[in-house]
């Protein structure tokens, strides 16, 4: 039997991320001490404690022993030190040999998450405000548990049944003659190819909704010339629309008024790719009627599919950092070269992208009430891929377009999917992909991914392999790099054959992939499981962070180690390996339940299907 109970404290603000009604149980949850003047929940953690979930942040599945802030940031480096990443899913399983259950903490502004952090047996959060709506989860299993929650916030998105296919994506292609490149070449090496993503290139300007009548001429029939090879374009959307007379979309905002207003009520500028741009003000249903219908303008070309970035929003600088840095400069004694002055430079300039600034000095229309922007930040990007998504049913309700966004919040997860942004080619973040898989899952996101191969820095052959061997797995299935780093396309690389073996193997897997997606989202489950939730009564489970359960039939057991030949797998059953290194080329080991180190070659991908259960593939899959 599963039970919620909802406590509502101050004035929520209506974030729409739960659907369901829920009467509101009075007092505090019995599970914390509550302390209202300090803003404080107080939970005493037991040393069997465990606890798993707030969807993408840093290190590893349990989330005891670190600080999270739920802060919504533009954050390029995921190291282990990090607080917050892009997004926020206020979401957390705690599970002790004494206890289990959910919370959820419906509450946009900033939250902090210390599990274990400060006190190690003590899991204190913290709110900016305690206005919020709290849901303790009860259930007889983690599973349960998570699909109660799963009811609360409603159903995922589903993508088009193509967007399980593999994209390429690069920073920097910078005309439609690049894009013909990658589609020859990948052909020429036999690699199939079924997107390729348009960053900021295509754009004029970086302004939304256009396209470069240069460098991407004839674009509606550039479009249908991929479309013919069986190629996706996917265009990216950035939150910031730049400000430039006569530019269609700035000239319609203004005069719609749909734009976030700054403390005396002009539209907000800040600086972005486009240089100066205004953000439209999501939070109204106008502006997200008004912007959602924009993307027609690239579907009516032919486009089916986007994401959205720079939707925290993401800030380089604004008018008040500019200022505030000069002041700072013009007080540091001139000539003076001293140590001191060296820390003063770099401060003042260092403190031009101060989000925390920025984001207290911008305001919505939130249903005629004036919102100041740090209350309500972690709505921004949701509401961005919600103004696309409620466009898309509206204007195009018998087709399905992709959509996944780089900022979200719980809610989201009804009109799109999230990739995990700016990730780097270590072998480390391999290892986090692993592990943020699962904890996206139970917040409602499946159709998620990393940028394969890594984003920022440099790539080597044997990374991009294993993480080829790893992504073919997820859902969302896309190689990604930055602008100035090593070129990463598959057919760059010596082993041209195997990753063509590759990219076949998961279009044999799609058929198994796109059943167990379609089966979480339609159930309330989780693709991606870490091993706990399956194999609760093993302890063991509970510490194995590099393996997971994939749909019902199958655990997987990545290599990310460097130079490795092979890992130690633990099976908590009996299991069968299916050493695969070509659609049709594979071996059959069945294996004992137990630890075992098992070969895995670079060109070899590994399935363990579990006893009893069925793992088909599809050699004549096409997408
Ligand atoms: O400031 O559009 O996370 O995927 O390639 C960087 C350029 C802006 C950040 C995204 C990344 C994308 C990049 N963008």
């Amino acid at each position: 039997m599963s039970s919620v109970k909802k406590y509502t404290y101050g004035e929520p603000f209506f974030t729409e991320a739960v659907v369901k009604e829920i009467e509101r149980s009075a007092g505090d949850p019995a599970e914390f001490i509550v302390d209202k003047k300090a803003r404080t929940f107080i939970y005493k953690l037991d040393p069997s404690t465990v606890c798993y979930g707030l969807g993408e942040t840093v290190r590893g599945m349990n989330k005891r022993g670190w600080l999270y802030i739920s802060n919504n940031t533009d954050e390029p480096h995921h190291e282990e030190g990090k607080n917050s990443l892009y997004a926020s899913q206020n979401f957390l399983l705690i599970w002790s040999k004494k206890e289990l259950f959910g919370i959820f903490i419906d509450y946009p502004g900033r939250l902090s998450f210390d599990i274990g952090y400060t006190e190690t047996d003590t899991l204190t959060i913290t709110f900016d405000d305690l206005d919020a709506d709290v849901y303790i989860i009860r259930g007889e299993s983690a599973e349960d548990i998570v699909k109660t929650f799963r009811g609360l916030i409603g159903k995922s998105y589903i993508p088009p049944k193509w967007a399980f296919g593999y994209g390429q994506s690069r920073w920097g292609y910078k005309s439609a003659d690049d894009i013909r490149e990658v589609a020859r070449e990948y052909k020429k090496a036999g690699i199939p190819l079924d997107m390729i993503y348009l960053d900021i290139d295509y754009m004029e300007a970086y302004k939304d909704f256009t396209t470069n009548k240069e460098t991407f001429p004839h674009f509606k029939e550039f479009v249908k010339e991929m479309a013919d090879e069986g190629i996706h374009l996917i265009p990216i959307i950035d939150a910031g629309v730049k400000v430039e007379k006569g530019y269609e979309i700035y000239e319609e905002g203004i005069k719609g008024d749909y734009f976030c207003k700054d403390e005396l009520g002009k539209p907000f500028t800040a600086a972005v790719w486009p240089g100066a741009v205004h953000f439209p003000d999501f939070f109204k249903e106008d502006t997200r009627k008004w912007f959602g219908d924009k993307y027609s303008k690239l579907v009516e070309m032919g486009i089916e599919g986007f994401w959205n970035d720079m939707n925290e929003p993401a800030i380089f600088y604004s008018d008040k950092g500019v200022k505030e840095a000069k002041k700072k400069l013009a007080a540091i004694p001139e000539k003076e070269l001293t140590f001191e002055n060296c820390g003063a430079y770099r401060d003042a300039l260092s403190t031009l992208d101060d989000t925390y600034r920025d984001y207290h000095s911008f305001y919505h229309d939130v249903n005629g009430k004036k919102v100041r922007h740090d209350k309500i930040h972690n709505l921004y990007g949701y509401n961005m891929t919600r103004s696309a998504g409620e466009a898309f049913q509206r204007n195009y309700p018998d087709k399905k377009i992709l959509m996944f966004s780089r900022s979200s919040y719980t809610g989201m997860h009804r009109y799109g999917g999230v990739w995990t942004g700016d990730n780097a080619s270590w072998w480390s973040h391999l290892a986090l992909n692993i592990a943020q898989m699962p904890a996206l899952n139970m917040c409602g996101f499946l159709y998620c991914g990393a940028d394969l191969g890594g984003f920022n820095d440099n790539t080597t052959e044997d990374l991009m392999l294993r993480w080829i061997a790893f992504g073919m797995f997820t859902p969302l299935m896309r190689n990604h790099s930055a602008l100035g780093t090593r070129v990463q396309e598959l057919y760059r690389f010596k082993n041209k054959e195997t990753f063509a073996n590759f990219i076949k193997l998961r279009h044999a897997f799609i058929p198994y992939i796109y059943d167990e997606f379609i089966k979480a989202a339609e159930n309330d489950t989780m693709y991606f499981r870490p091993l706990s939730f399956v194999y609760s009564d093993d302890e063991r489970t509970f510490e194995i962070e590099d393996q997971l359960l994939v749909g019902d039939s199958i655990m997987i057991a990545p290599v990310y180690k460097q130079n490795a030949r092979g890992r130690m797998v633990y099976l908590p059953e009996d299991m069968k390996l299916l050493r695969f290194r070509g659609v049709e080329d594979y071996d059959v080991e069945e294996m004992k339940a137990g630890d075992h180190y098992v070969r895995a070659e670079l060109n070899e991908v590994l399935v363990f299907v579990r006893h009893g259960r069925k793992f088909e593939i599809d050699d004549n899959s096409h997408i």
